[in-house]
């Protein structure tokens, strides 16, 4: 007899439940920023890592699972091969080569483009029916790559787009004014990056569109500098990665906030990568429900439209340029 047998009577064997499994590639300051966040709001019954650094995997994962009795989270499992993240609802891909103090996102083109091939075939072979949400950088042509590899419906394969982007814009806004960032109620579409775009045009609090207080917001005229607070977006990862390597805690929170979306069917709308054609470029708002299903056609004004349209001709010239 052993000390369990005595304990415990078994009445049925236990049937695999995995009603919510989350599937985290890459277990950098992302992916785990990404997988406490997740957990913190319990929004899975299995999270599963995989990493090519066995040591910080292993290690990683144990430290989570000490922390179960505090989350309420029965299986947190890892391994390098595949197969441990086999039939989840949602897999995030957060590995690659991240960006070094200075560098900009497209640097990192080349080598992640390289990681995805291998990567994305393995998830594919034990998950052909996963949602792929995309954080790896430059995330929005590596959300077209993983699209391509997958060969995924368009509504499978998500990238984190301006979901960062936006709640920046938002909270800078907030700091000007004195309100709550949740409360200030503004977009930034396009390229997740240097040529993102604001759309002041749309900017409301309450209802009350900015613009309509201030004419020229936005733009060079504006005596108030608003355009500033677009600069601050962009500028805000680069300053953060000089002091501490990396950006982890917002995007994992992003990431989580997706993740949230998506497993409770909330039908919320995001500012995310998804691939389309005919309108203006490759980020839009669109709702969230398994993957997505539908999308906004925001209005733009005239110049927001073209600023649309050439952060997406910038992709579209490194895109245009991969092998896949
Ligand atoms: P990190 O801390 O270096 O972690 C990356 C992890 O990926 C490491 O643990 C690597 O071992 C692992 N890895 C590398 N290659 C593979 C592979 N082939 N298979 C499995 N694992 C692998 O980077 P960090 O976590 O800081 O950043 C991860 C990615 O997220 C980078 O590309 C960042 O640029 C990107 N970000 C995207 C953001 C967004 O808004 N979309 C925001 C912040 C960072």
């Amino acid at each position: 007899a052993t000390v369990k047998s005595e304990l415990i009577e078994c009445f049925t064997s236990e049937e695999p439940f995995h009603r919510r499994k989350v599937s985290i590639i890459g277990t950098g300051s992302v992916g785990m920023a990404c997988a406490i966040s997740i957990l913190l709001k319990g929004l899975s019954d299995e999270l599963a890592f995989v990493d090519l650094d066995e040591g910080k995997l292993k290690g990683e994962t144990m430290d989570l699972q000490h922390g179960s009795p505090f989350m309420k989270m029965s299986n947190i499992v890892c391994s390098k091969d595949y197969l441990v993240t086999a039939n989840p609802n949602l897999v995030i891909i957060t590995a690659g080569a991240r960006q070094e103090k200075g560098e900009m996102r497209f640097n990192l083109v080349q080598q992640n483009v390289a990681i995805f091939k291998l990567m994305i075939s393995s998830i594919v072979q034990h998950n052909p029916l996963c949602k792929l949400i995309i954080v790896s950088n430059p995330v929005d042509i590596l959300t077209y790559v993983a699209w391509k590899l997958s060969a995924f419906p368009k509504n499978r394969v998500i990238g984190s787009g301006c979901n960062l982007d936006t709640v920046r814009f938002q909270f800078f806004i907030g700091q000007k004014l004195g309100i709550h960032s949740e409360s200030c109620h503004g977009w930034i579409l396009g390229e997740h990056g240097d040529s993102s775009v604001p759309v002041w045009s749309g900017m409301n609090i309450a209802g009350v569109l900015l613009k309509d207080l201030n004419s020229d917001i936005g733009t060079d005229k504006d005596p108030e500098k608003w355009k500033n607070v677009h600069k601050e977006v962009i500028a805000s990862a680069y300053e953060i990665i000089k002091m501490k390597s990396s950006t982890s805690w917002a995007i994992g929170l992003s990431g989580a906030d997706l993740t949230e979306s998506i497993l409770k069917n909330l039908r919320r709308k995001h500012p995310v990568s998804t691939i389309i054609k005919g309108l203006y470029g490759i980020n839009e708002e669109v709702f969230l429900k398994k993957g997505i299903t539908n999308l906004i056609k925001t209005r733009l004004t005239p110049e927001e439209e073209a600023h649309l349209k050439k952060s997406a001709k910038t992709l579209w010239e490194i895109q245009k340029e991969l092998e896949t």
